[in-house]
């Protein structure tokens, strides 16, 4: 037994043996927070899918999410968090805290020759260890860091981050996993290529199976059993898909937001960059993005039918994953675990105006409107438009390095641990610092060495001073995706689109990237540009768009296709 897995019932074992002074001399952290009189809290980090930076209410949207506007009453909301723009890196970059290429992770996820088939390189495996599309074994996840200090290792949801065994969450410090190796699925019915998985199991879903309601299922059954075992605390990771595409969501849930969008993108947009103010979300200087799309008034009655039904759809998704955050916060009450948690909400990317085709022309969702409300259909969107009213009043998208690609909504809830509640936070933070926020919280070493290998130093700071109201005192923060490329530095923003030049935003002053202020600080727009490029060669990221090296062979892997391939 390590000294970290010393429980409070050994503790007291040892004084009554009267070997107390013997073992304190020998103790890290866990064993000064029981003497201490407090547990080191547990952690839990909600990640949303694919969501626009003003969907939830405490964010100024109109989508009825109770129980995360809670949270955020009673704790605290980061107004400048950022992740980096894709589902993939993302989370990459959140479990390991490098940024994504440093763990290998600078594109896509390896799949096997059948994508290929599709007429893309869609292997991801590019040679590069920048892009070799899993995880290396040149970091360690926040379970991989934490499990040593004792903690229990539990995740529900989408890993994408590494297909094959030998990639998955149980071999990367995680107790206990379920859910969805892949990326995107059928929320209904996950495809058998999708990877349902509990643990290495693969789980066949059942009758009224629903993403967001399995992946809170297995959370509470975790949670729940960690919380019985014994006095350690538990590290949870609670990926959801929502509101990703396909649009699926329940009929109940769909039928409260039926109507709701007729009055179009427009009134939305206007409704939310209007709240954001009074809430203080957003300056009034600050002007709005330009709308996206048509105007509401020059579409079509029938059109103007479906495209609401499409955000209803949206919307409802969005609801339901409330719902099961609310069902998740009463587990932890009933077990005693809530005043001792810190909860963590956020997104993994910005709304996705993502279109089948290559130019990201769709306007208006992809997939047939007859598939909208029945359990078909898989590129199913709610379009360009509507992602624009999603990140009012930003610009762009998922896959961009712009405040709509990247900008998230960040809660954090701990009772113990945060004493303000209801207010902002305008420090600029990214994913990279949540794993030096886990290991100060559990007292963890972060490792150089890791089974062996040698493992990279962490790129963030912990946000603890931020739960206080302090300064970060951090230097700046990288982007880079698919050749959209960033660097923030303090109120600067250099950004750029692919293959675009550099353009500099005050952020003080035009949050919104409206008035590129380059022609007045030259040297600073200089002086960023060469840190991009250092960090950018220093991280592995390579000039896009990136092919597969010369002379490399992804080792061909391969998976079942269909339940019949199953030997269950
Ligand atoms: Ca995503």
């Amino acid at each position: 037994m390590s000294v970290h897995s010393y429980t409070r019932r050994d503790f007291l074992k040892a004084v009554g043996l009267g070997t107390v002074g013997v073992t304190l001399s020998g103790c890290a952290g866990g064993m000064r927070q029981i003497l201490g009189g407090k547990k080191r809290p547990n952690i839990i980090l909600i990640m949303a899918d694919d969501m626009g930076y003003s969907d939830i209410g405490c964010y100024g949207g109109e989508v009825d999410t109770p129980n995360i506007d809670s949270l955020a009453a009673n704790g605290i909301r980061f107004t400048q968090f950022y992740n980096t723009a894709r589902c993939c890196p993302t989370r990459a970059s959140l479990l390991t805290g490098l940024y994504p290429h440093q763990a290998s992770i600078g594109h896509m996820t390896v799949e096997n020759a059948e994508a290929n088939e599709e007429g893309r390189e869609q292997h991801y495996d590019y040679g590069y260890p920048g892009y070799r599309g899993s995880l290396n074994r040149n970091c360690v996840t926040i379970a991989e860091a934490l499990k040593p200090a004792g903690y229990h290792t539990i995740m529900s949801g989408k890993w994408h981050v590494g297909t094959f065994e030998g990639m998955w969450p149980v071999d990367r410090g995680f107790d206990e996993y379920f859910g969805v190796i892949r990326g995107a699925c059928n929320f209904w019915n996950p495809e058998p290529k999708r990877l349902l998985l509990h643990n290495r199991e693969r789980i066949k879903p059942w009758d009224g199976f629903y993403t967001t309601d399995a992946f809170t299922d297995y959370a509470i059954k975790f949670i729940s059993k960690a919380s019985r075992a014994d006095d350690n605390p538990f590290f949870c990771y609670l990926a959801y898909n929502a509101p990703h595409w396909p649009l699926h969501a329940w009929p109940e849930d769909i039928a409260k937001y039926r109507g709701k969008y007729r009055k179009g993108w427009d009134a939305i947009r206007k409704e939310r960059y209007e709240r954001m103010i009074r809430m203080g979300l957003v300056k009034a200087e600050w002007d709005m993005s330009d709308r996206d799309a048509p105007a509401w008034e020059d579409i079509g009655e029938e059109r103007k039918d479906e495209l609401d039904f499409r955000m209803a759809i949206y919307a409802a998704m969005i609801d339901r994953m409330d719902q099961n955050i609310g069902r998740l916060v009463k587990t932890l009450k009933d077990l005693g675990e809530l005043d001792n948690t810190l909860i963590l909400f956020f997104v993994d990317n910005g709304a996705c105006a993502e279109d089948e085709g290559e130019d990201f022309e769709d306007v208006y969702g992809g997939g047939p409107g007859w598939q909208l409300g029945t359990k078909k259909g898989y590129f199913l969107t709610y379009g360009r438009a509507w992602a624009n009213a999603s990140n009012t009043p930003y610009r762009f998208y998922k896959h961009w390095s712009h405040e709509g690609g990247i900008a998230s909504p960040l809660i954090a809830h701990w009772p113990e641990g945060i004493k303000d509640h209801g207010a902002f936070r305008h420090e600029p933070a990214h994913l990279i610092d949540l794993m030096p926020t886990c290991l100060e919280l559990a007292e963890a070493e972060y490792p150089k060495h890791y089974k062996g290998h040698a493992i990279l130093p962490k790129e963030g700071v912990s946000l603890l001073p931020a739960f206080d109201d302090k300064s970060l005192n951090r230097e700046a923060i990288y982007f880079e995706h698919e050749g959209n490329r960033a660097v923030r530095m303090g109120k600067w923003k250099l950004v750029a689109e692919h293959a675009e030049p550099w353009r500099l935003y005050d952020m003080e002053a035009d949050r919104t990237e409206m008035h590129d202020v380059s022609g007045d600080h030259r040297q600073l727009r200089a002086k960023m540009i060469g840190m991009y490029d250092s960090w950018a060669r220093r991280c592995g990221v390579l000039p896009w768009p990136v092919r597969r090296k010369s002379g490399f062979e992804p080792p061909e892997r391969d998976y079942p296709k269909t339940w019949e391939d199953l030997r269950v």
